[in-house]
């Protein structure tokens, strides 16, 4: 299987999910072998590092009175609140300084899955002259999804870093990876 020094090139991106804790064993929303994604991702990292390739960490941040959860009507219970130890990267995680941080969930009225949904994302890659994205993180059936489907409508060539990435559920990550690959995402694997 490829390694991700062999992959990534100028004109690629990489695009982290929402690897915090509250995501991973241990969390209030935690993913079952959620941490496992981390020395994955690292690899790619540093990678991406090497490569002079642009890192992107996404980040669930939400106020405490979250659309989402489910005291004020969403599916969650309360996770990633604004500047909790929850909300923050895997301790593990090894982002550079010059990762570039994309907040998102925090809006009231409205969740916001993908790393693309209203934060503006599409405009730093297309200034960079970015047309290819690697994504991963958490979770594969929900964020991981909703980012790459949202990436491939902004016209980017999107592949799904599959050993970097884990579900919620094992049945909505079959359907997650399912939905990708049809609406175009290419499914790489480098463990
Ligand atoms: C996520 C559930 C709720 C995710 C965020 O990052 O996949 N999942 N909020
Ligand atoms: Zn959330």
């Amino acid at each position: 299987m490829p390694k991700p020094e062999d992959i990534l090139q100028p004109g690629d991106a990489l695009i982290i999910v929402d690897v915090q804790n509250d995501f991973c064993p241990g969390g209030a929303l935690p993913i079952e072998r959620g941490d496992e994604v981390v020395p994955v991702l690292n690899r790619w990292i540093a990678a991406a590092v090497a490569k002079g390739v642009p890192i992107y960490a996404s980040r669930d941040w939400h106020p405490h009175r979250h659309i989402s959860f489910q005291a004020y009507g969403g599916l969650w219970p309360p996770h990633c609140l604004q500047d909790s130890d929850g909300a923050r990267f895997h301790p593990d995680l090894k982002l550079p300084a010059s990762a570039i941080i994309v907040t998102k969930g925090v809006r009231f009225d409205q969740d916001q899955n993908s790393a693309f949904d209203q934060t503006g994302l599409a405009v730093p890659l297309r200034q960079d002259g970015v047309k290819r994205l690697f994504v991963g993180g958490l979770a594969e059936d929900v964020c991981v999804l909703a980012t790459v489907l949202d990436a491939l409508q902004e016209g980017f060539e999107v592949a799904l870093i599959v050993d970097g990435t884990r579900p919620v559920t094992p049945a909505g990550g079959e359907a997650a990876r399912r939905k990708m690959q049809e609406a175009g995402a290419r499914l790489i694997e480098t463990e």
